[in-house]
């Protein structure tokens, strides 16, 4: 079993009493289609057409081969894969038979990776030799020299190897072989993190069938969406709120998309009859960006019903424009990757629909905003958020010290986020955790600056966000040299970093030398005032 932080059981009665947590794998929504509906399309990937009896047969020959292997219940995996079918196949295999994958985004590169692999020691490995790091055998073999006992690679010319082969034929799953029980995890979930080293947000399949079935409800999924995934298939938005899981638990089909490049997208929409679209606002902009510069385009959008806006912050006056231009419905999401989704109701009035980011998706998430003393603030005024409920969890993998700073002693978990609460809807409206937010893409302040103070000519490091018209935020690293020290160029910074294996979305896309950095009362690094000192020529 791999270890996690429980709910406590009179909250975990509480869940199944009121019918969330149903106690089934969340493999349970591919038998059902195939049970039902086995020939209706589950994933348009190119021109590839999968139906439901092909992601069940594909992700059973995966399976049925690992098991034989002895891959099972306690293993880990560690799955690096683009947008593509294989991605879901793979995932439904490794639940199939209980083996908890860690879902890397394809922009991670080998710090993050490595650091994933440090995390959970996985026993196989399922990677893409079109990513750099498996384009030759050397991050592989040091994979294996560290315990991995199987690498499967996409795009791999040995048999042995190769995950098309190995999705391509299989034998039945041995006698034993299963999920695991459905209050146990069922894989790991990525966070954005605020700290030096990226944390993993253990997920139930209780928890997170729930979140994926009350979403289905909330956006008005069904057998008839046609779902465009463009963001990062394994992040938490594109997965399940609602996500590729909630359209096959109501058996839609989900068509996959390399990046939201409004153009690619626009001619695979208008071909595939796509009708929902989850969006980050900056993709959001380019597509608004792409229609008023030829209004034609729009006719490529005419079965677009509804698009779901999220993962940052979203601006009401853009909000305003999505219906008129785009022709379509809009529903904003602010959710997180360990847990808690709030949404806005596809019947609420325009007005809640386009100022706030919604409401938690179940009675019984509990929302806590908070002042600096730890103390509810009244509606209307800002504080932190904290919440606690069926489907948030209640303790990154193996992090006891981290634990204790992001839970208070009620359970709740703190999500660094500054929100206001009228009538139950909440608005986004800060943050206090050290993170910034660059169009939905997450970087921990506080890991990128570890990584500079590695350079030798690097005395003191600080990372803050700037206001950016097209992202956001972007990134801005402060630095201190060493005496004697007189320049870095920007150039060379960012080749040390990447030297590190870093994303490259980490890259700060500015950096500004101070002789010294400013101090706060108790001697800490003031960002506030670094953040206040770029103007917004400067910036
Ligand atoms: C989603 O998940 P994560 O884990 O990548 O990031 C969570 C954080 C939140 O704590 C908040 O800081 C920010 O992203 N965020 C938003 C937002 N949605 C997320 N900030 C402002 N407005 C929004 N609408 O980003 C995520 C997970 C599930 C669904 C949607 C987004």
């Amino acid at each position: 079993m791999i270890e996690f932080t429980p709910w406590p059981d009179n909250l975990a009665r509480r869940y199944r009493e009121a019918g969330y947590w149903i106690g089934q794998p969340l493999t349970r929504m591919l038998d059902q289609q195939v049970a039902t509906r086995p020939d209706a399309t589950a994933i348009v990937c190119g021109s590839r057409r999968l139906s439901y009896a092909d992601l069940d047969r594909q992700s059973r020959h995966l399976a049925g081969r690992l098991a034989v292997k002895g891959f099972g219940h306690g293993d880990t995996a560690l799955v690096q894969l683009p947008n593509l079918a294989e991605f879901y196949v793979t995932f439904f295999a490794l639940l199939r038979i209980g083996v908890a994958p860690v879902n890397a985004l394809f922009s991670h590169r080998r710090l993050e990776v490595a650091d994933y692999a440090r995390q959970i020691a996985p026993a196989v490995v399922i990677g893409a030799r079109a990513h750099e790091l498996f384009r030759d055998d050397a991050f592989a073999d040091e994979l294996c020299a560290g315990g991995t006992r199987l690498i499967l690679l996409l795009g791999e010319d040995d048999p042995a190897r190769s995950l098309s082969d190995w999705l391509a034929s299989g034998p039945a799953l041995p006698e034993g072989a299963g999920p695991t029980p459905a209050d146990q995890v069922a894989f790991f979930q990525l966070s954005g993190g605020s700290t030096g080293t990226p944390k993993l947000i253990p997920r139930t399949h209780d928890d997170y069938d729930y979140s994926v079935r009350a979403s289905v409800e909330i956006c008005g999924v069904t057998a008839d969406t046609r779902f465009l995934c463009a963001l990062p298939a394994a992040h938490n938005f594109t997965l399940s709120s609602p996500g590729a899981l909630g359209v096959f638990h109501a058996g839609g089909t989900v068509v996959m998309a390399a990046s939201p490049e409004p153009l690619a997208c626009f001619d695979l929409m208008a071909r595939e009859g796509v009708t929902m679209a989850p969006l980050v606002p900056p993709a959001v902009a380019l597509w608004l960006r792409a229609v008023e510069d030829d209004p034609a385009r729009r006719a490529q959008l005419a079965t677009l019903d509804l698009m779901l806006v999220g993962g940052a912050s979203f601006a009401e006056a853009t909000a305003r424009r999505v219906p008129d231009i785009l022709g379509c419905r809009l529903q904003q999401v602010f959710g997180m990757a360990e847990g808690l989704v709030n949404y806005t109701r596809l019947d609420d009035p325009a007005q809640i629909v386009f100022a706030t980011q919604g409401r938690p998706i179940s009675p019984d998430d509990e929302i806590r905003i908070l002042d600096e003393d730890g103390n509810p603030v009244p509606d209307g005024q800002p504080g932190a958020l904290a919440t606690r409920g069926p489907y948030t969890f209640r303790g990154y993998y193996r992090s006891p010290d981290h634990n204790a700073r992001a839970f208070d002693a009620d359970g709740f978990y703190h999500s660094g986020d500054v929100v206001v609460r009228e009538n139950g809807y909440l608005r986004v409206v800060g943050r206090i955790k050290d993170q910034i937010n660059r169009g939905g893409e997450k970087i921990a302040a506080e890991e990128i600056e570890n990584l500079l103070l590695r350079h030798p000519d690097i005395t003191h490091a600080a990372l803050v966000a700037i206001p950016d018209p097209h992202l956001g935020e972007k990134s801005c690293a402060f630095l201190v040299l060493r005496d004697g020290v007189e320049k870095l160029s920007p150039p060379a910074l960012r080749r040390a970093l990447l030297e590190q294996g870093v994303a490259e979305y980490k890259l700060p896309d500015r950096f500004r030398i101070l002789a010294q950095l400013p101090l706060t009362a108790v001697g800490k690094i003031d960002k506030r005032r670094l953040r206040d000192s770029l103007t917004p020529e400067t910036a």
